[in-house]
């Protein structure tokens, strides 16, 4: 019988939006919709699915699909003209058939190129050319890697700053049994107390309630540990020197329609980013940033988690 090999394929998706496939031979999957250059599926060798999308997620331009890994650009947050988050998770993006030659590094195979260029419309508020080329891997271990390179090609001198982040929804099976290891003692700005600064607390970060912080200067690996699943995300980034990890509880979930109400039990945010320092290209310049995700098996030791395996083996 023929090897099975990995595939990438272009399907039809909810509402009839593109999508791409890729499948790993030995069962994990990704799935991620041209509409926002959005990852909404990351299934592992059991297929199972690790990432959360709403159940009243509306796959419906112009809303942002909720869940999965929405792409927070140019702008992370609320400020000036731009929508929150920017405009690029609310544009089709393409299938780029000719992307510059990757680092050789990059060893998988099962991957597609996607290019998000600017609109005359999004020009009017957000007056520059540029080129955002992303791509979404599946390792052959079932990791999950993006890659996204933004270049600065205006024609005239003009440089551009941007704020980023992958704002990543991890599905994990009771938010009040989840850990992040890896951001203790670190500085943050508190979305719920107008932006204020604070320092974390020493131990490992756990849910009792509505979370909305971004922490600066963080390591890049960062773990996230479902006691009840047996299951660590290990998230490693590059170039991405902040991280942000959200939870809206139960009133922000009422009052978000495309949410369910008991939804704040199944996901957590923890999203790479670069907010506290804006990236300013000049012209032909190019930024990369990179997010990698493993889910792991929760190595026990002495009936505690052993973080540090995770975080440092
Ligand atoms: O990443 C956390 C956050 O900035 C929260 O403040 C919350 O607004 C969340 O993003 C979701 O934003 P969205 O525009 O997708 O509803």
């Amino acid at each position: 019988m023929a090897e099975a090999k990995p595939t990438v394929e272009l399907r039809k998706g909810i509402n009839g939006l593109d999508k791409v496939v890729l499948r790993e031979v030995k069962g994990s999957s990704v799935e991620v919709y041209l509409y926002g250059g959005q990852v909404t599926s990351w299934k592992n060798n059991h297929g199972e699915e690790l990432l959360f999308v709403s159940s009243k997620a509306l796959f419906k331009p112009p809303k942002a699909i909720r869940g999965g890994i929405p792409i927070c650009f140019p702008q992370f947050g609320t400020h000036g003209t731009l929508e929150q988050h920017g405009f690029a998770r609310n544009r089709n993006w393409s299938i780029d058939d000719n992307p510059p030659p990757f680092p050789a590094s990059t060893s998988t195979k099962t991957f597609v190129d996607l290019i998000l260029k600017p609109s005359e419309e999004d020009f009017k508020t957000w007056p520059h050319s540029y080129e955002f080329r992303l791509r979404v891997a599946l390792g052959p271990g079932g990791d999950l890697m993006l890659t996204s390179r933004i270049r600065n090609t205006n024609s005239d001198a003009r440089p551009f700053s941007f704020t980023f982040a992958y704002h990543t929804y991890l599905s994990v099976s009771d938010i009040s049994e989840v850990r992040v290891e890896g951001l203790e003692t670190l500085d943050y700005f508190d979305n719920l107390k107008g932006k204020e600064h604070f320092t974390e607390q020493g131990d490992a970060i756990i849910f009792e309630s509505e979370v909305d912080k971004i922490y600066l200067s963080t390591p890049n690996k960062i773990a996230i540990i479902d006691h009840e699943k047996k299951r660590t995300f290990v998230l490693r980034k590059d170039g991405l020197p902040d991280a942000v990890v959200w939870n809206p509880w139960d009133k922000k979930a009422k009052a978000m329609p495309d949410f369910g109400d008991e939804e704040f039990k199944y996901m957590l945010c923890v999203e790479a980013a670069a907010i506290q320092k804006p990236i300013t290209l000049r012209p032909g310049e190019e930024w990369k940033g990179r997010q990698e995700l493993a889910a792991v098996p929760s190595s026990y030791c002495s009936g505690q988690l052993d973080p540090e395996k995770v975080l440092h083996g």
